[in-house]
């Protein structure tokens, strides 16, 4: 897979990608991983990525010239499966919209920065738009990297089977169960017996119960009704 990133504050980008699972995505040749930034397009002698908003109001607005510049000499040398805007008005993400996107060959991904970005690049441009969650950002930087994280980690061979993404809470729709490992006991504080036990049929059926319970407590949303 293919990531364009485009970003007034590039250098938020660099370590999230740099380090763990994702470098050795990129080693390994699963994913490139491409930051452009958008003052690069900019025409004007102040390279002004944003401006003041029509209508009066305050806060800035991303200009449409640089984006779009950019978004189209992307589009010149290759295809892209999605155009995703980061924005806090945008679904908010899920496993499944991981899943969907981790099939795509090649996206673009636009972060979002003051009061957001000319709404003719969404009309236009833009295939879906994202937010992580309901609390507001800085910028869309942070977001974006929360999207490449857990849509990489989805690619076939970027996970090996001890980190295998099969597992993991969200995927068959449930919390993860408990987790432990040695020490037997650390204070008095013991491991639960059945994990010790040895028999596999007793530890997936506690597992599966944990993992049910604690999706009961906490999240009863993923149960549905
Ligand atoms: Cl994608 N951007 C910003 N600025 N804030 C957010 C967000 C995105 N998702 C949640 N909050």
């Amino acid at each position: 897979m293919r990531i364009d990133i485009l970003s007034v504050v590039p250098s938020l980008l660099e370590s999230p990608f740099a380090a763990s699972i994702m470098q050795r995505a990129k080693d390994k040749g699963h994913v490139e991983i491409y930051i452009h930034n958008i003052r690069d397009y900019s025409t004007n002698k102040h390279k002004n990525v944003d401006d003041y908003q029509y209508g009066g109001g305050a806060g800035m607005v991303m200009s449409i010239e640089p984006i779009a510049a950019c978004i189209e000499k992307l589009k010149g040398e290759r295809g892209y499966d999605e155009i995703i805007y980061m924005t806090p008005d945008g679904k908010v993400l899920e496993q499944s919209d991981c899943n969907q996107l981790s099939l795509c060959k090649n996206i673009i991904i636009l972060c979002g920065h003051y009061k957001g970005v000319d709404e003719r690049i969404r009309q236009h441009y833009i295939t879906r738009e994202i937010s992580i969650g309901s609390y507001v950002l800085s910028g869309g930087e942070l977001a974006a990297a929360v999207v490449v994280d857990a849509v990489v980690r989805l690619i076939p061979g970027v996970l090996n089977d001890e980190t295998s993404a099969l597992t993991d809470s969200f995927q068959d729709g449930l919390l993860s169960p408990p987790v432990y490992t040695r020490p037997e006991e650390y204070r008095g504080w013991r491991v639960p017996d059945v994990l010790l036990s040895g028999d596999p049929k007793k530890v997936d059926e506690w597992r599966e119960t944990e993992a049910l319970k604690r999706t009961q407590e906490r999240r009863p949303d993923l149960l549905g009704e």
